[in-house]
């Protein structure tokens, strides 16, 4: 029977510590880090991260700002609010919450944040950095992925680790990290030939694609930690992960809960790169 591992209580510790430090920061620059957080439409999901990352801010001691657009927002208006957030110098990190809704080119809004407040780590300047190891920020889930796997004492040092899903805000990065620290890593996808196999090899398995009960005990190694970043609600509306749980915490060594795992660790370190955002704007 794996050891779960508490999102909860490792995203709690990463924001103490961010507090302290917080607290130290204001003492000595006068300076309040600041998070804008910028929703468009009444998608629920979105509505309550959004919220989340607003009640983290107040426990850190950052100031928010949010603004909550109305769904028929354009692409131009949006773009001009990202203008005036990148001149506004009581904001250190600018978030759009995705998704965006169709008329709005994702892309467009993700290359107007000043690189130096992306604290979603989205930007080009950003991703390119990360994929050379010299980086200021890296994206939240997978960097929450990663202190997750810290917090547990589990070395990625040659292990094998498989990823599944593959897009830019966590499948590719999380890739990126995993190898940083010397993982072997496959990356697997919907036209992947034998997604089982590439599970079953996993000493490291991150299921991050987005069905509910994808990962099925038979796809999971003896002893391998499984960590779930899906977020899916079930037949009956219940908040559920990619990894078919109850049966694959008997096999497993280690594994993330949905909710409680991941998700709370994305906002963690959402706190951590404002906190190194505001640390950037003070050396100027
Ligand atoms: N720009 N868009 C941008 N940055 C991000 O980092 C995100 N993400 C993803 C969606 N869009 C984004 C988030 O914030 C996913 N995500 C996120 C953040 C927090 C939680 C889930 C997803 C979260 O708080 N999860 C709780 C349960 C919440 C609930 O009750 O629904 C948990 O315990 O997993």
């Amino acid at each position: 029977m794996a050891q779960l591992i508490n999102g909860k209580e490792v995203s709690q510790r990463v924001r103490e510590s961010v507090r302290a430090e917080t607290e130290a920061f204001k003492a000595e620059t006068g300076i309040t880090p600041g998070l804008a957080v910028i929703l468009v439409g009444d998608d629920p999901a979105s509505k309550i991260y959004v919220g989340n990352k607003k009640k983290a801010c107040a426990e850190v001691g950052f100031n928010s700002f949010e603004h909550i657009l109305p769904a028929e927002t354009t692409e131009a208006e949006l773009l001009e609010l990202i203008e005036k957030l990148n001149a506004d110098p009581a904001v250190h990190g600018i978030l759009c919450q995705l998704p965006l809704p169709r008329h709005i080119d994702e892309r467009a809004v993700i290359n107007a944040i000043s690189p130096k407040k992306d604290v979603d780590a989205f930007h080009p300047q950003n991703v390119g950095r990360i994929m050379i190891g010299s980086y200021d920020f890296l994206p939240c889930t997978p960097a929450g992925v990663m202190e997750l796997i810290h917090s547990a004492g589990i070395s990625v040092n040659g292990k094998n680790c498989t990823v599944v899903g593959r897009s830019n805000i966590v499948g590719k990065p999380m890739a990126m990290l995993l190898l940083h620290e010397n993982g072997t890593v496959t990356v697997c996808h919907s036209r992947t030939k034998d997604l089982k196999a590439a599970c079953l090899n996993a000493d490291i398995l991150v299921a991050a694609v987005g069905k509910a009960k994808l990962i099925t005990a038979d796809m999971v190694k003896e002893g391998a930690a499984v960590i779930d970043v899906g977020m899916n609600r079930d037949e009956n509306g219940k908040l559920c992960g990619d990894v078919d749980f109850e049966n694959v915490k008997e096999k497993a060594s280690y594994i993330t809960p949905v909710p409680g795992g991941v998700g709370p660790m994305t906002i963690a370190m959402l706190m951590r790169n404002t906190l190194t955002a505001a640390k950037l704007f003070n050396r100027g």
